[in-house]
């Protein structure tokens, strides 16, 4: 299919590419890694004709300033990543658009952050790396506390979607992951480190406080689709410390985005679609972590979906979240 639009592509400045060259893969495609995370020209370019990728909405790679525990060189970073977003942008004003990276260690400068992003530089939204660390090496800040209330005011009045990206877990919080490298990372521990954040999103009260709020996860959903008739189920008997109003399913459905980044696999698919329907998922590669290659030809090919369907999830949800200027 030609004209898809993607959103879970990563790109990364010097400062922030060291983090993620453990996950380029077999020793070797180390430099190849890094000069594609790097490149937003002509190889990336090149992968997005081949592929019928018409637009990319770039975002900064994880966790980067997540991770950083000075807050003012989280600020730095946050805006260089941008500027070099924005940058890219310019010169390929038709193949790219932006999300912004945000130094969460400081939620008013997150939201001034984001605000300069969509009303300065044209940016369609967040892109931020699970919780954030701040001052010490071991600190974990999740977003549903009180301290973010303004920030997410912010986003509720740019009326912009949140993506809420993947990153490991630390050590100090995950005993149960020790001596298991593996499970901490992309195979497992990121898909339960961020579908526990978006649950406590929804179970914060959050969506009660700003009904418009759009929240996008990837991956097909981080595993919640699978389990959440299970979650609505079980809160029936037990829902101690849940501040929600409606059921978490409820919650879920209006305010989620899934996209199909990292997993081509036609079995979560059905169950995606089955859980939020075909109007809450979009089609995203998370290149160069993936092939751009691999996600189309699945997705171009899938027979859990016809062509309208295939527009539809591959480009037309993306213009309507992202008020795109697009047809
Ligand atoms: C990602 O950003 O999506 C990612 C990583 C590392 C490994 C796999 C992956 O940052 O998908
Ligand atoms: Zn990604």
């Amino acid at each position: 299919m030609k004209g898809k639009i993607v959103f879970e592509e990563h790109m990364a400045i010097l400062e922030t590419t060291a983090e993620t060259k453990d996950f380029a893969g077999e020793s070797g495609r180390f430099d190849e890694f890094t000069e594609e995370i790097l490149d937003l020209d002509d190889m990336r370019l090149a992968a997005m004709d081949r592929t019928g990728i018409e637009l990319a909405i770039l975002s900064l790679n994880a966790p980067a300033v997540q991770s950083i525990l000075d807050t003012d060189q989280a600020i730095e970073i946050a805006r260089k990543a941008n500027d070099t977003i924005a940058d890219a942008v310019k010169r390929h004003p038709s193949r790219y658009a932006g999300l912004a990276a945000l130094p969460m260690q400081d939620p008013q400068a997150a939201s001034e952050e984001l605000k300069r992003c969509v009303k300065e530089l044209g940016f369609k939204g967040a892109l931020v790396n699970g919780f954030t660390q701040r001052g010490e090496e071991d600190s974990a800040i999740y977003y549903d506390i009180d301290e973010y209330r303004d920030f997410w005011a912010t986003v509720s009045d740019l009326d912009v979607p949140f993506y809420l990206h993947p990153r490991m877990g630390l050590p100090s919080q995950s005993k149960n992951l020790e001596d298991h490298p593996w499970l901490r990372s992309s195979p497992w521990g990121f898909s339960v480190e961020t579908a526990t954040h978006a649950l406590r999103l929804c179970g914060s009260g959050l969506f009660e406080d700003f009904n418009n709020l759009k929240i996008v996860i990837g991956h097909l959903g981080e595993f919640i689709p699978y389990n959440l008739w299970r979650m609505d189920a079980r809160m029936r008997f037990s829902t101690r410390g849940y501040r929600g109003k409606k059921l978490l399913g409820d919650y879920f459905r209006e305010h989620f985005y899934i996209t199909t980044s990292g997993n081509f696999s036609d079995a979560s698919f059905r169950c995606a679609l089955e859980t939020v329907g075909k109007d809450r998922i979009c089609f995203c590669t998370d290149y160069p972590f993936e092939r751009m290659d691999d996600a189309a030809n699945w997705f171009d090919n899938t027979t859990l979906i016809n062509d309208a369907e295939r527009r539809q999830i591959g480009r037309e949800n993306a213009i309507e979240l992202f008020k795109l200027d697009m047809e």
